[in-house]
């Protein structure tokens, strides 16, 4: 990774960061909405407004579009005053170092000498299969092959609306080593209820020890897909080799926790500071400190989810 302070011919201040539009430090930013009334000279002082209202200065309107009747849509920039000290920024990250499918076929034929087996599901209501395609699917996405492609994975796309009863009947049948879970609509908070029943189905059966859970979408983050009972979650832009070196490494990891093997990875791990704190705490166990002060935050975010109903997805297919 390029250093985080060489970030080109002007010295930029690290404990005061603000986005850079012309010069360094303008805090320049451009923002894109929509209003619900007619594209209009008042619709156009309605946008100045409310933007002025999130704190910008300098506003400028770019472009008003008539976006269908009644609809209007704005690109504008404006600057930012305020900073934030990127010194002190830490992150709480999936903790795996990117490899090459090459690579960690013959990490797997190596050092493990099966094939891990990986099911990958949409599961409950969503029927978004284009994201779990993307991870599983041979051809894979933007350039990486999917897990099908890699030799030793055996890796097995189980489209969509799987239910998660189906799931955990399935992960025991087929002695997986991995479970992947795409969850797409985010409707209602659907998503994190539909992760949450998986996992409470699963800590039933005994099968989150050593079946390594991992969760994915637009919308799921690391923390949360934590907050959920996973072990790791993956966002936008995920690339079939960033989950498959997750699941190599913590497979490996989990072996030498269980099985007193070592794991043969570890001393390419190289771990800087903020990756150590974060190893700890994804080793303590999962009603550890880490993971509780990590949910107390995320419950604050999702409150309203936790309070309503807890009927998922599944149950009311189930129902009907
Ligand atoms: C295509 C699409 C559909 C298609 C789906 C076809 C299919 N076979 O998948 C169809 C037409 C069926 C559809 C239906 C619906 N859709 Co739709 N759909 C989309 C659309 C346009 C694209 C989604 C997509 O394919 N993205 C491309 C993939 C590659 O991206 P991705 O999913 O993010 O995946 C990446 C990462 O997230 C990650 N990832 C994803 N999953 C996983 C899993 C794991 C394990 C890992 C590691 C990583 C990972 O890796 C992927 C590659 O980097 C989006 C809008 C948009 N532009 O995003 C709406 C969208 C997702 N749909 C939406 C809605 C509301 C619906 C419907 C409810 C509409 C309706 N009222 O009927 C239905 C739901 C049907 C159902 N039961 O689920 C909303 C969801 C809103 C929300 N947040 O809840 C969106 C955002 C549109 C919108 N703005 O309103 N949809």
């Amino acid at each position: 990774m390029t250093d985080p302070k060489n970030t080109g011919a002007k010295k930029v201040d690290l404990k005061k960061l603000k986005p850079y539009g012309d010069i360094m430090g303008d805090g320049t930013l451009q923002i894109c909405f929509t209003l619900p009334v007619e594209a209009s000279a008042e619709a156009r002082e309605a946008a100045v407004q409310l933007t002025e209202k999130m704190g910008l200065d300098q506003i400028k309107v770019a472009t008003m579009e008539s976006v269908g009747k009644g609809f209007s849509m704005f690109v504008i920039y404006g600057n930012l005053p305020h900073t934030v000290d990127f010194t002190k920024i830490e992150v709480i990250k999936v903790d795996a170092e990117k490899r090459g499918r090459d690579e960690l076929d013959e990490v797997i034929k190596t050092h493990i000498g099966r094939k891990l087996v990986v099911l990958g599901a949409c599961t409950g209501y969503d029927a978004h299969t284009v994201g779990i395609d993307a991870i599983m699917n041979m051809k894979g996405f933007a350039g990486d092959y999917g897990l099908e492609r890699y030799q030793w994975l055996d890796a097995r796309n189980l489209g969509a609306q799987v239910l998660n009863e189906e799931l955990i009947k399935l992960a025991i049948s087929e002695k997986a080593d991995a479970i992947l879970v795409s969850k797409v609509v985010t409707q209602h908070n659907i998503h994190i209820r539909d992760l949450k029943d998986l996992m409470s189905r699963a800590a039933k059966a005994g099968l989150t020890e050593r079946l390594i859970f991992v969760a994915g979408g637009p919308r799921v983050t690391h923390p949360l897909a934590l907050e959920c009972g996973f072990d790791a979650g993956f966002g936008v832009g995920t690339k079939p080799s960033d989950v498959a070196s997750y699941i190599v490494e913590e497979f490996l990891r989990r072996r030498e926790r269980y099985d007193g093997i070592p794991n043969p990875l570890k001393v390419d791990a190289a771990p800087t500071e903020a990756r150590t704190k974060i190893s700890k705490a994804a080793l303590k166990s999962k009603k550890g400190n880490a993971r509780k002060k990590l949910t107390r935050k995320i419950e604050v975010k999702f409150g309203k989810a936790k309070k309503k109903s807890k009927k998922t997805s599944q149950g009311r297919k189930a129902k009907k």
